[in-house]
This record gives structure tokens, C-alpha cells and sequence, in this order.
């Protein structure tokens, strides 16, 4: 979508540190990490948030939780664990406004969720 800053990152106009991408999802570092570990998997096809799931394919959000898994594993996380977080609207503070997942960890995490 024109001025997504996410889909602009997906067309490589715009730099990224990529960690994982297959032919549904994108995933790269976080540029402001808020843990050792902080990245980014998102969908190829662009939808806003978790709202808006229902303009993806179901095989479409499976590959990006399946990525998410994937990521943890490489990043060396399912040993310890990792947290997977996506901001929905405002009362989540989402700032990007195509579906993201933040795949978290490396270090012990808070209780509160929010
Ligand atoms: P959220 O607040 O949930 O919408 O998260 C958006 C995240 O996107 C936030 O953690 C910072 C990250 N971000 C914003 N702009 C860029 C960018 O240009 N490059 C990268 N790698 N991450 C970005």
C-alpha cells in the first residue's frame, strides 16, 4: 500500500535488517529494540492489525505465527522464552498501521502485560 512505511520496507525502498521472509511474511529487527531480542514479523499483504485479519488468507496469519516460532527458534529464544505482542488501534499505542508481531525476549520479561 502507497505510504506504508511497512510496505515500503517489504519493497527494500526503504532499509531493514531482515531476519526471516518466505512467500507470505517479511520479518526484521525492531529499529528501537525494547529487549536483546525485538523483531518485526509482518505480512507480505498489506492489512492494518489483527482487526483487519479477516482480508488475509487463514494460510496467510498462520505463516506469520508459524514465523514467529520460527524466529524464536533461530534467535535462540524457546529455550527460555520469548513474548509475542501485536498492537491493535490506539488504546495499544499501535504506531505502524500494517499487522505487525513483536517477537521478544532475552531477557526476563514483566508480569503486567499492559
Ligand atoms: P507499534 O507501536 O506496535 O505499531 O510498533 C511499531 C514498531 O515499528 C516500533 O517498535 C518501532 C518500529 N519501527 C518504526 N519505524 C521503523 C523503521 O523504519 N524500521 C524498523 N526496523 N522498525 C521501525
Amino acid at each position: 500500500m502507497e505510504n506504508c512505511l511497512f510496505c515500503k520496507i517489504i519493497a527494500g525502498d526503504i532499509p531493514s535488517t531482515k531476519v526471516y521472509e518466505d512467500d507470505d511474511v517479511y520479518a526484521f529487527r525492531d529499529i528501537a529494540p525494547q529487549a536483546p531480542t525485538h523483531v518485526l514479523v509482518i505480512p507480505k499483504r498489506h492489512v492494518a492489525s489483527v482487526a483487519a485479519c479477516g482480508e488475509l488468507s487463514d494460510a496467510a496469519i498462520a505463516a506469520c505465527l508459524r514465523a514467529c516460532g520460527k524466529v524464536a527458534e533461530a534467535e535462540g529464544l524457546t529455550v527460555k522464552g520469548f513474548r509475542v505482542v501485536s498492537n491493535c488501534g490506539d488504546d495499544a499505542c499501535q504506531s505502524v498501521h500494517h499487522l505487525h508481531f513483536h517477537v521478544l525476549g532475552g531477557r526476563k520479561m514483566g508480569e503486567q502485560m499492559a
